[in-house]
């Protein structure tokens, strides 16, 4: 067992309906308090935070999430004391005990309020916005924290001195200049040899003209990349009709909650002073004379380390445009323009109590904030209490995570797992606690604004991460339903949410389905794919508009299969409907070699057992032609027994997601063995041996305590961004063998 070092024992993680804090030396346990006091200078100074930290991006840039387990498993770790079931066979006791170890561990990561916290960090682009956002703004981070961030970026630095776009990627101009630039700003010297080094990798690549759009944007706001060398944000495509394909309303809420901040510190041309430190760092990044730098001709000038969507003939042309819009554009319409965009702003603040709907609008939004209303102001006061809810400690230091967490899709996919069987009627209060979490996180309310400012009807809907971020998604709407179904079968708990509220998250689901037969993240698919064209992000594909995906329809479709069957009567042929039009968009996304391409999870496997896993549920209903389910089960599981490793189970690297073509691991991971576990014996694949070597793998991995180690990376978004899941490692092997033991043991 490794040794707490002092230094982690000074760190305590708070939370309160989900919502998560990391405390230096709190002095109460109370979020509010706490954060009142932290802007208070802090007496105790720092000592060596890096030799109290053991971690080796080598080995493995995973962190896993050590500081929060360690603490938690020592208080609260009890070994089971309940009456294990007696199976006759030893293995199928070690199944057994495997199962009862797996969840009594996990059940003492359970915070109070029925949430699993856990680390969410991954990408690296994340941290440097936020510590941009803190330097304009003038609010520096309490000295602990710039001490574990500063910690954080040098335990991710590549052999070859750059940073990856994530922590297991290959170094880019992105996140290495966004990390070199953090790093001064969290003090570290430019003779560092860590930047020395970091420093040779930005000039041998070209120096940082060729930093993508996004770093252009936050150079810009640092005053060390001129504002005419980016591309035109058009502030006044907000006051386009409504109609049009091309208004920003119609994007993906995530790139239409970027780039509506963005625009606005475009068109302001926010840029922190000159000072030393800046004047310095414009020396440090670039291999040209910074005054000499011909700023307009670096507008498109992207280093090919980092491209991963090549500009569209359209997007140039529609640069071109409004570029020269911009060197004419008219005063009233661009006051007014930004009059829409502060107002939408506000309505964000206010409808997520300040949180926003993800790490970099926050980041954004603060500025914005900041700028309009001033530093001593509510508005922002509030915004900076809420950076804390996006700081995650592990043992790699202090990240921005990539949301305020992901409490609740953590939640319900636990309660699957656990309740996938009769063993997990053993956990009766972790169980309860979950189903409370559950409960309390549906959204019960619109906003008054909602329509106003876009946002799709959410009332019954369940957000990904806690009900105050409150923003709702489809496909988490869809397992909280499920998970809210498997609950009321177990008997376990007092079915606190009544039909009514059942029959509300149905109709959310009903309402989120494209006209392509699918289902998309937040909202409907709003424009035409050929928006795609006008992606100005060079790193991420498919932001622009909200896409149907095989996981989130099969989520869905699944939960309205298992809906119908505890409510025949309630809209029988809106949901026949709706489940074989969906059904019809999940055969189509079929690979011709069986499998699925996923696009949150890593990465074939994962969508492939969301696909199986519905396609089996609706041939046992008999409702679909089941000459051609039979088909497509039999050529996914022709894939999956294709993939299978030596040692018996699976595994991806992210690769898989970003090349689009199914990329194996060295090691076999435990979570993609689960899903393809998962996958198999949904549709009773006929062969078990197969199915065993799996289970063998899953046992041998589980460490005593009833943990699983934690491998590579699990999730991913747009394609090209990684982020951590760190709940897989333990939610997936319980809930694979949990299956394993209902088909073959009970
Ligand atoms: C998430 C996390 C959850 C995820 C699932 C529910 C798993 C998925 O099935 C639907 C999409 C969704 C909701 C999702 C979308 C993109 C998010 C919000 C994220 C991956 C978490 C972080 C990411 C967000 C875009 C990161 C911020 C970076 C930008 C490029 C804006």
């Amino acid at each position: 067992m490794l040794e707490i070092k002092p230094s982690w024992k000074d760190w305590q993680l708070l939370t309160r309906k989900g919502r998560h804090i990391w405390a230096y030396q709190p002095s109460s346990k109370d979020i509010d308090q706490h954060l009142a006091n932290s802007s208070k200078p802090f007496q105790n100074k720092i000592q060596q935070f890096s030799e109290d930290f053991d971690f080796d991006s080598q080995k493995n840039p995973n962190s896993a999430d050590r500081v929060f387990r360690h603490q938690w498993i020592k208080e609260k770790f009890k070994p089971f004391s309940g009456i294990r079931p007696n199976m006759a066979e030893t293995k199928d006791q070690r199944i057994i005990d495997s199962i009862i170890d797996g969840i009594n561990f996990f059940s003492s990561l359970q915070s109070q309020e029925g949430h699993w916290p856990g680390d969410y960090g991954g990408p690296m682009f994340l941290l440097p916005g936020l510590l941009i956002a803190s330097y304009i703004t003038g609010v520096e981070f309490p000295e602990p924290h710039q001490a574990l961030m500063k910690i954080y970026i040098q335990n991710h630095q590549n052999p070859d001195g750059g940073w990856g776009m994530h922590i297991e990627g290959d170094s880019t101009m992105f996140g290495t200049v966004m990390q070199y630039v953090s790093l001064r700003l969290l003090g570290a010297k430019a003779d560092d040899p860590q930047l020395i080094k970091a420093r040779s990798w930005i000039k041998e690549h070209g120096g940082a003209v060729g930093i993508p759009s996004w770093g252009k944007f936050y150079l810009a706001v640092m005053n060390l990349y001129d504002w005419s060398g980016f591309n035109s944000l058009f502030p006044e495509m907000w006051l386009f009709p409504k109609w049009l394909p091309v208004h920003p309303s119609r994007y993906w809420c995530h790139s239409r909650m970027v780039y509506l901040p963005m625009a606005y510190c475009y068109a302001q041309r926010i840029k922190v002073p000159e000072n030393e430190l800046i004047l310095s760092l414009r020396k440090e990044i670039y291999v040209e004379d910074f005054a000499g730098i011909d700023w307009p001709k670096q507008r498109d000038v992207v280093c090919d380390k980092d491209i991963y969507t090549v500009q569209s003939p359209t997007l140039k042309w529609m640069n071109f445009f409004t570029n020269g819009y911009e060197k004419i554009h008219l005063p009233w319409l661009r006051k007014k323009a930004l009059q829409f965009i502060l107002n939408y702003i506000r309505a964000e603040d206010l409808q997520t109590e300040y949180l926003n709907i993800g790490p970099v609008s926050q980041a954004i939004n603060s500025i914005c904030v900041w700028h309009v209303y001033g530093q001593q102001s509510e508005q922002f006061q509030q915004h900076v209490k809420r950076w804390y809810d996006y700081l995650w400690v592990a043992e790699d230091g202090m990240k921005m995570t990539g949301y305020n967490g992901s409490q609740f899709w953590d939640v319900a996919f636990t309660t699957r797992a656990i309740l996938e069987s009769d063993v997990g009627r053993l956990f009766k209060s972790t169980i309860e606690k979950a189903y409370q979490f559950i409960e309390d996180s549906q959204i019960l309310k619109e906003h008054e604004t909602h329509r106003q400012y876009f946002r799709h009807p959410m009332i019954g809907s369940w957000p990904f991460s806690t009900a105050e971020q409150g923003w709702p998604v489809a496909d988490c709407t869809a397992e909280g339903l499920s998970a809210t179904l498997a609950c009321h079968h177990a008997g376990l708990v007092e079915s606190k949410i009544n039909d009514e509220r059942i029959k509300l998250a149905v109709d959310v689901i009903l309402s989120y389905q494209n006209k392509d037969g699918g289902w998309a993240t937040y909202e409907l698919s709003r424009a035409p794919k050929w928006l795609e064209k006008i992606n100005p992000s060079e790193i991420f594909a498919d932001i622009m508009i909200d896409y149907s995906w095989t996981e989130c329809s099969s989520a869905c479709i699944l939960s309205l299969i298992e809906f119908q069957q505890d409510f025949p009567d309630y809209k029988p042929r809106k949901i026949e409907s709706a489940i074989n039009r969906g059904i019809n968009f999940v055969i189509q996304q079929q690979k011709t070699d069986g499998s699925w391409y996923g696009g949150w999870g890593i990465c074939f496997t994962y969508a492939t057992w969301f696909a199986v896993e519905v396609l089996n549920k609706v041939r046992s209903k008999k409702i679909y032609d089941c000459e051609l389910l039979n088909r497509c089960i039999d050529k996914a599981c022709g894939f999956l027994i294709s993939k299978q490793k030596s040692d018996g189970g699976w595994g991806e690297t992210y690769q898989s997601c970003a090349k689009m073509v199914y990329s194996e691991a060295e090691k076999s991971q435990v979570v993609n063995t689960a899903w393809a576990l998962l996958s198999l014996m949904a549709c009773g694949y006929k062969d078990k041996t197969v199915i065993d070597r799996g289970i063998q793998l899953l046992l041998k991995r589980q460490a005593q305590n009833g943990d699983w180690p934690q491998e590579n990376i699990s999730g991913v978004f747009n394609y090209n961004c990684m982020i951590t899941y760190s709940a897989y490692r333990n939610t997936f092997p319980i809930w694979a063998l949990n299956r394993y033991y209902k088909l073959y043991l009970c």
